[in-house]
């Protein structure tokens, strides 16, 4: 008897958990359990012998089960103490900065570059970044062996060997978009392409991929005097100053003729951009009258349309009016400069909120 007990209270003693403990109250104390197997051996004593042994055994399987009840509320103390100090939470500590992701500044400015232009009336255009060589090129009155599309750097793709087509090639600007976008919709058309374009070119102001906006007006009677208008309203606005200038220097591009460079008044006094002032000239984008033979390709009638058209690159335009120094920064992904130079996600520029405020 005294070694069933010792037995018995050690193990309850020493059981881990309540499963542990379950099975120790099965083998001592179950139906079939040792101190029942002990029971039935009663009958087979002598009445003098089953007086003092049959209290004996009931007390001693009283003794188990309150022993494996103490035992069981013992753990449950020891598990809930061990989640008071674990799971514990300082409710006085004040509340933490958000640290949620924020709207990389060529995001924000491509918004405001479409609010500006869906002010004017243009739609918005997307399309591939992988492009035809006709679509990028051809179309855009850069036939093949064209000594501009040298200029280019274009990254081309392969073609299965024997496959003699002209490769795809990721497109170097976003004017194979509008092309598409006057193939689709025909004249009269007042459209914007924004996007990523591709050129085989990597130092301090070139990245491989970076972000262009092109503008398409075709209409009966659009004039260089419609683009100078349009395109100072569009730098009133994205740089939010009343004066600007505009000067256009006459250039060269295979899909516009008469073709410009625009340049905008601005000083650089102590580093500091001011636009519309002072007596420097910054050069912000390319543009011109589309080409009969561009308006041609697209399946639209040179003879009954005319438009301008023009391109201009967001990233440029991001540092510019953002104070970004360095442009490779925008595309390493570090989390400490998204912080700084990111918007939040609740400032979406509109026309009427003064686009950045
Ligand atoms: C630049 C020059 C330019 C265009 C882009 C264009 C598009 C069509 C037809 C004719 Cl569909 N032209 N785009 C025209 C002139 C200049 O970009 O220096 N961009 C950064």
């Amino acid at each position: 008897m005294d070694d069933l007990r010792q037995k018995y209270i050690d193990a309850v003693a020493g059981a881990a958990d309540e499963s542990a403990l379950e099975d120790i109250r099965v083998q001592a104390v179950g139906k079939k359990g040792e101190v029942a197997l002990k029971m039935r051996e009663l009958g087979k004593m002598t009445p003098e012998e089953r007086q003092v042994m049959g209290p004996r055994l009931n007390a001693l399987k009283d003794e188990i089960n309150s022993a494996i009840s103490a035992k069981k509320s013992a753990l449950a103390d020891a598990a809930l103490d061990e989640r008071l100090r674990t799971e514990w939470l300082d409710v006085t500590l004040s509340g933490r900065p958000e640290r949620r992701g924020t709207i990389h500044p060529i995001s924000q400015v491509t918004e405001e570059i479409t609010a500006i232009f869906a002010d004017m009336g243009f739609s918005v255009a997307e399309g591939p970044q992988i492009e035809s060589d006709w679509y990028n090129f051809d179309a855009l009155n850069i036939p093949p062996h064209h000594p501009a599309r040298q200029e280019f750097d274009t990254f081309y793709m392969h073609r299965d060997a024997g496959d003699d087509r002209p490769p795809h090639v990721l497109r170097t600007h976003t004017s194979p978009v509008q092309i598409r976008a006057l193939e689709a919709h025909g004249a009269p058309i007042r459209v914007i392409a924004p996007g990523r374009v591709y050129r085989s070119d990597y130092d301090q102001t070139h990245t491989p991929m970076f972000h262009q906006v092109e503008g398409l007006a075709i209409d009966k009677d659009i004039s260089m005097a419609n683009l100078k208008w349009c395109l100072e309203e569009f730098c009133r606005a994205f740089f939010e100053v009343d004066n600007v200038e505009l000067r256009f220097r006459a250039s060269h591009f295979p899909f516009t003729e008469p073709s410009a460079e625009v340049d905008l008044r601005c000083s650089w006094a102590g580093g500091q951009l001011k636009v519309g002032e002072g007596d420097d000239w910054m050069e912000i984008l390319g543009s011109g009258m589309v080409h009969p033979k561009v308006l041609q390709s697209a399946g639209v009638d040179p003879d009954k349309w005319q438009g301008f058209a023009f391109g201009l690159g967001i990233d440029r335009l991001a540092m510019l009016k953002y104070g970004i120094p360095d442009l490779r920064a925008f595309f390493d992904s570090d989390l400490r400069w998204l912080r700084h130079y990111g918007f939040s996600a609740l400032d979406v520029p509109t026309m009427r909120g003064g686009l950045s405020r």
